[in-house]
């Protein structure tokens, strides 16, 4: 199944740590590493008293589930030193998010795929357009239409 997995860090040298999420990704059980797109520096969306973010996606092609995929996941954040707090959407070391898996609809108790705040986060989209402009979502709306309607709000790719 083709993958899409969203990195984000705005804590203890947010550049480092995507870049060590995105050596962790190569190596996933039973997961062939795509691609990578550029490091992203943004905003912050949600509560605005944070640091700017680091975002970047991650292409992947994986024969686990989504379950074991996001168990996975969660073993990185942990590793690199995520933890749970109490305001939901405060800052994090690493976040990891299954963006897009497969063509699939998944809404469990641990689970919503596409990811639900995708349509609006110029920091999701542009770095998706980056890897694959022809992308089409499980509900057939075209990507490129969506970063069409979504401000970049400051969105600056990093060359590396
Ligand atoms: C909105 C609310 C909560 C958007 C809205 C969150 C990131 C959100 C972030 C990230 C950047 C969060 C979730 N309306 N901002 N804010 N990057 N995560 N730039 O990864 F994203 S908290
Ligand atoms: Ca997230
Ligand atoms: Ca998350």
């Amino acid at each position: 199944m083709i993958s899409y997995i969203g990195v984000g860090s705005n804590q203890a040298d947010p550049i480092q740590q995507a870049k060590l999420a995105i050596e962790r990704l190569h190596h996933l059980p039973d997961s062939v590493f795509c691609n990578s797109s550029s490091l992203y520096h943004s905003a912050p969306m949600g509560p605005q008293d944070q640091p700017d973010y680091i975002n970047a996606v991650v292409k992947i092609d994986t024969q686990l589930t989504a379950i074991e995929l996001l168990d996975e996941l969660q073993k990185i954040e942990l590793s690199q030193g995520r933890v749970r707090k109490e305001n939901r959407w405060g800052p994090r070391t690493l976040d990891l998010d299954i963006i897009l898996y497969d063509n699939k609809v998944i809404n469990n108790a641990r689970l919503t795929i596409p990811h639900y705040g995708m349509h609006e986060r110029e920091f999701v989209l542009y770095p998706l357009l980056e890897l694959d402009n022809e992308l089409l979502l499980p509900d057939g709306k075209a990507l490129l239409q969506l970063t069409a309607h979504c401000h970049k709000n400051g969105l600056i790719r990093i060359s590396s």
